[in-house]
């Protein structure tokens, strides 16, 4: 077995043991354990089994098709030079990716599920008393050939000043090696933020890793059940390959920063979020500005 492949084996089954928020007895604001902490803080990533029940899980689930039915996008999916490396010619021209932002904003199950306090306290122990949710988006892999996702950082997509700022997978569907699982280059987010190809002799493309360099095969995969979290760090280098079934993999993005945290590029950029913890520290304006004295 290759070092790398020992590291990520030992990785996944280190995530694998990791303590379900749903069972976990906690105090107040705490919902993660010590040994889950430091997993994310040494690893760049984290599962967290069972965080949404399965009635929460039917709601999403029904809301998502509907929105997938009437707002989402299908699209061949992210551009660039990359395309070619993972996908013969063929598998290439009919890849799709359906997306979709915001789904808060769409459906009363989703703003729930933003402000679910099991994994909003996981939040508070992973980025400290103050969260803010910065965005959501929707990923979904149709069948036979959904769309790969090239080693990339999710900061070159919004881009902030330091890395308290976490991504959160919410999982519709159980993930595999067939389908597409999320995969992870561990402790990558140590590495801080790096440069992205965002640009061709064609023209711009969107963000990812020189394929040259940076190698899905090189992962620690990160399958997960329906209800589950993955969370990771904004800068964990991360990807996933084509969803080869015949079902759809559905995956639902929630972004969770310190509000303190300062993006300067991106998604999302100059909008206020709503606080799921904590309040937001007013720094930036005297408080002459808001207040009589
Ligand atoms: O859905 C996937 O497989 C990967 C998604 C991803 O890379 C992301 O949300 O940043």
């Amino acid at each position: 077995m290759s070092a790398a492949a020992t590291a990520a084996a030992t990785a996944a089954a280190a995530a694998a043991t990791s303590t379900s928020l749903a069972t976990a007895v906690r105090p107040a604001l705490r919902a993660l354990s010590a040994e889950q902490c430091a997993f994310y803080h040494e690893h760049g990533y984290l599962r967290i089994p069972g965080v949404f029940t399965e009635t929460e899980m039917a709601a999403l689930d029904r809301d998502l098709m509907t929105l997938i039915g009437s707002w989402a996008g299908s699209s061949p999916g992210w551009s660039g030079p990359w395309r070619k490396v993972y996908m013969d010619e063929k598998t290439e021209k009919q890849s799709k990716l359906i997306a979709m932002h915001d789904l808060q904003h769409y459906s009363r199950a989703w703003n729930d599920a933003v402000n679910n306090p099991g994994l909003c306290d996981a939040m508070a122990d992973l980025i400290g008393e103050n969260v803010e949710l910065h965005h959501t988006t929707l990923h979904a892999k149709p069948p036979e050939t959904g769309h790969p996702f090239p080693m990339h950082q999710d900061w070159a997509f919004y881009k902030h000043e330091n890395d308290r700022y976490v991504d959160v997978l919410v999982h519709l569907d159980d993930t595999s090696p067939e389908n597409g699982e999320i995969r992870f280059l561990d402790g990558s987010h140590k590495l801080g933020s790096l440069e992205h190809v965002t640009m061709t002799p064609d023209g711009p493309c969107t963000p990812h890793l020189p394929t040259d360099q940076f190698h899905l095969e090189d992962t620690v995969p990160v399958p997960a059940k329906r209800g589950d979290v993955v969370v990771f760090n904004i800068n964990t280098i991360h990807g996933s390959y084509i969803n080869r079934t015949d079902t759809i993999r559905r995956l639902v993005r929630m972004g969770y920063r310190d509000p303190e945290n300062k993006q300067s590029e991106g998604q999302s950029i100059e909008r206020l979020g709503p606080m799921v913890r904590g309040m937001r520290p007013n720094v930036t304006v005297s408080r002459a500005k808001y207040v009589e004295e």
